[in-house]
């Protein structure tokens, strides 16, 4: 973890960066937002902020933005402060996780917005990425502000808690296509606005602590609520367990049906405090290489 902040023309260039590939953080399932440009730069808004990230040899450049949004915004969205290297040389004691992680070595757990990971998680149930994607984009164009526009694209903000929580059911599930979800997205942001789930207080609470929160939200499972805790909530040590993650684990580790029970004891005893991130490699690995699908 040795690189070096570069600040020039609207753009910020990270030096010698290690452990951070485009391509594995923004397509490897924990965030809906990112959009692939010709060059294989990736375009995204976050916290009001357009920004596009490519890799060029050693060094990562982040365009559209200055040294102070870097410092109070992206530092912590990227998670820049952890060496992934030392996460990536522990975990990799497992052979099983060694392959996974060769596979989707520069993935790093985005810090992302809590309410919209909640919204966007919520929408995730039952659902495939390509959809929960599209859902997320509409729901930000019809109920987001428009922010400005990049590379000929027009970008709209993550509505709040409160438009949501007078959205039109109707809409939400007809036009923005969440299905039966749309009562689940209201009432939950209901909740938020009413102050009757704080999520920015569950940053101070243990992991399980949160979890009970969390799962007070309509639409908010155990799953879902792992997902959350992972990718908005910093706690690294949840892991969440989809289809994917469940097949890579019976089929690389159990070699047999497994229960999710069974495999989150498994993941708390064996990767403990890194099981998050463990998850994410098996993630991407299993996801991208249809481990376990039939
Ligand atoms: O990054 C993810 N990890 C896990 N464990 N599950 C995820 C991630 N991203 C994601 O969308 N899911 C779940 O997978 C939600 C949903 O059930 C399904 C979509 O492919």
């Amino acid at each position: 973890m040795n690189y070096q902040i570069i600040e020039e023309n609207n753009r910020i260039i990270i030096k010698n960066m290690e452990d951070f590939e485009p391509k594995h953080i923004f397509e490897c399932g924990q965030a809906f937002r990112w959009q692939v440009e010709e060059d294989e730069s990736y375009t995204a808004i976050h916290r009001g902020r357009i920004i596009n990230v490519k890799r060029d040899g050693e060094d990562i450049i982040l365009s559209n933005t200055n040294i102070d949004d870097f410092n109070n915004i992206w530092y912590e969205y990227f998670d820049l402060g952890r060496d992934y290297g030392e996460i990536k040389s522990k975990l990799s004691h497992d052979p099983i996780l060694k392959e996974a992680i060769d596979f989707g070595k520069g993935i790093r757990i985005l810090n992302q917005e809590p309410y919209e990971t909640t919204i966007s998680f919520i929408i995730s149930a039952r659902n495939y990425i390509p959809s929960i994607k599209r859902s997320i984009e509409l729901i930000s164009q019809r109920y987001g502000e428009s922010i400005g526009s990049y590379k000929g694209k027009e970008y709209y903000s993550f509505p709040s808690p409160q438009t949501l929580a007078s959205a039109d059911e109707e809409v939400l599930r007809d036009n923005c296509r969440v299905g039966y979800r749309a009562k689940y997205i209201v009432n939950s942001s209901k909740m938020i606005y009413n102050k009757e789930v704080v999520l920015d207080r569950l940053f101070e609470l243990t992991r399980d602590e949160a979890k009970e929160e969390l799962l007070k939200l309509p639409g908010v499972g155990p799953k879902v609520a792992n997902c959350i805790l992972l990718f908005s909530l910093n706690k690294n040590d949840a892991f969440p367990v989809d289809t994917w993650v469940k097949r890579v684990m019976e089929t690389l580790y159990f070699k047999e049906e497994t229960s999710n029970k069974k495999i989150s004891q498994y993941a708390e005893e064996n990767f403990g405090s890194l099981g998050g991130f463990a998850q994410q490699y098996l993630f991407y690995y299993a996801r991208e290489l249809g481990i376990g699908k039939n």
